[in-house]
């Protein structure tokens, strides 16, 4: 008997935080906010139907305190804790916690987050289930001479990986032997500072990939599905600043999304997955072959795109899934429609190479229109960029093609006015002017290759006229094609499957 939770606590703060409690307020569950002393009048605590003070301004006083939190929660009798991401939201030690005072964690067992949780262990689990992993070992290395032979067995150019590591942090290129002990050893120092542990292993250096995750999702009776893929190579030191579905590097290619689908769905039933979760994988656009990379645990900050295409309400499904529902769908029942485009705002300035920029929020207008939606956690007059992540919102927007996405994108960053803090609002518009954006011919390295570290520097004025004609061409194509109801390349592929978008119409009877 599936349970109906009557009240949920959201373990979180921002635009998650409120983004979770907008599919509780749909499903008629009560919600239980908790706050930081800097938080006392933030969003998610107004929006609440209650909320709780748990210490703090810094992360390690409040949204990092699992006692507190956990004490809070059963005070205020919730069903169960919601931990949007970040914070203790891949803490397989919180999940362990909560389900041991009698409360439902919404999100996969401590268990599967521990397996995921090493790469070598990732590798290992994902090796036995077939699913392909890039070249490399599958324990940490031992001595100077398995370096020596595995680096040679693998191929130079290598990459030293921290097993613990994450975010990009103690990665370390080898091309050459004779740098391969110092780059290991330094590897070795920086991951035992950093992760605590240091263990090191290598890998097959993949030059330029770019990086496309799959979601999926798993109910407690053993059914998994995949929503496809997003791509996100757009980032700025491991640090993801747009993401768009599908990926461009898989329109022409079905067979490989199709084959990426599939290994993402073995990926999650190879550790015991269960709720929602993302496959990250490195595509070689030189080979078209992909590889895993890891395995996020958590919802991630770009599930918006995922839910402008498939038509889907993830959270909504994460709570359901917690709840012991078997999946409301199946794999034949998911469709990617058009595409959708996310930048990532922040409270950054790109003049100062993304400093981050604090302030308190002066003057906002959000933009809006139709298929606009912004992912905010602050609103007029918040102080931002102190204490917590400097992302203060997602703008994100869905059009019928990639080329009505990117120019209904740009539109909608020129209506976005935040005055009293530097954002990336102007860093995201150029992207979008970028003639190697528009083609959708990058990769992992495109901020790096194209603003050389300096973003601000606006491309040549050449370059921002020939995209813009570029758009305009693509346009007057366009003019003779009608809206995406009829517009064949727009519509759900041509093999009759149903999607969230068809069915939410027939349920209104729409036609
Ligand atoms: C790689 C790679 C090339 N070859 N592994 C960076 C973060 C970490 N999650 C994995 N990363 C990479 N692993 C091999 N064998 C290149 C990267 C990489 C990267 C990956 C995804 C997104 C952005 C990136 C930026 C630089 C390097």
């Amino acid at each position: 008997m599936p349970l109906k939770f009557k009240k949920v606590m959201i373990a979180n703060r921002g635009e998650i935080a409120v983004r979770v409690i907008r599919s509780c307020r749909e499903m008629g569950i009560r919600t239980v906010a908790v706050y930081s002393d800097a938080d006392e009048t933030a969003p998610h605590v107004m929006m609440a139907d209650e909320a709780y003070h748990i210490g703090g301004s810094q992360a390690k006083d409040s949204y990092l305190r699992m006692d507190v939190i956990i004490e809070t929660a059963l005070k205020a009798s919730v069903d169960a804790i919601h931990p949007g991401y970040g914070f203790l939201s891949e803490n397989a030690d919180f999940v362990d916690a909560v389900t041991a005072a009698g409360m439902v964690f919404i999100g996969p067992p401590g268990s599967a987050m521990r397996s995921m949780g090493s790469k070598t262990q990732a590798r290992r689990v994902m090796i036995d289930a077939d699913v392909p992993v890039v070249p490399g070992d599958k324990t940490g290395l031992e001595s100077d001479e398995e370096a020596y032979a595995s680096a040679r067995n693998i191929g130079y150019p290598v990459l030293i990986k921290a097993a613990m590591g994450g975010g990009g942090k103690g990665m370390r290129v080898v091309r050459a032997e004779e740098d391969l002990i110092d780059s290991m050893n330094a590897a070795k120092r920086e991951a035992l500072s950093g992760f605590g542990d240091d263990e090191v292993y290598l890998e097959k250096f993949i030059e330029g990939p770019r990086h496309i995750e799959i979601q999926v999702l798993a109910d407690t009776q053993g059914n998994c599905i995949h929503l496809y893929e997003r791509e996100c190579s757009i980032q700025r030191r491991h640090q993801k600043v747009i993401e768009e579905a599908p990926s461009p590097a898989l329109e022409t290619l079905p067979e490989v999304r199709e084959a990426m689908g599939k290994a993402a769905v073995q990926a999650a039933k190879a550790c015991g997955y269960v709720n929602a979760g993302t496959v990250e994988f490195l595509y070689d656009p030189e080979t078209s072959e992909f590889y895993f990379l890891e395995m996020n645990t958590r919802l991630q900050v770009e599930h918006p795109v995922t839910e402008f295409v498939t038509g889907l309400d993830l959270v909504r499904e994460m709570l359901l899934i917690a709840q012991g529902h078997p999946l409301t769908i199946e794999q034949s029942d998911v469709c990617h429609t058009g595409h959708s485009i996310e930048c990532r705002i922040s409270a950054e300035d790109p003049s100062t190479g993304f400093l981050p920029d604090a302030g308190t929020i002066s003057g906002l207008n959000r933009p809006d229109g139709p298929w606009v939606r912004v992912d905010s956690g602050v609103t007029n007059g918040s102080e931002v960029g102190v204490y917590y992540d400097p992302l203060v919102a997602k703008l994100v927007v869905w059009g019928p093609t990639r080329e009505s996405a990117i120019r209904r994108m740009h539109r909608a960053l020129s209506e976005y006015r935040v005055s009293g803090i530097k954002t990336t609002i102007p860093f995201a518009k150029l992207v979008m002017e970028h003639p190697r954006f528009i083609s959708g011919d990058f990769d992992t390295r495109f901020i790096e290759q194209e603003y050389q570290g300096k973003p601000e520097i606006t491309p040549p004025e050449e370059a921002i006229q020939a995209a813009m004609i570029a758009l305009a061409l693509y346009e007057r194509d366009q003019a003779h094609k009608s809206n995406f109801a009829s517009n064949s390349d727009s519509e759900p592929s041509s093999n009759g499957k149903s999607n969230a978008w068809k069915m939410a119409g027939k349920q209104a009877g729409m036609r």
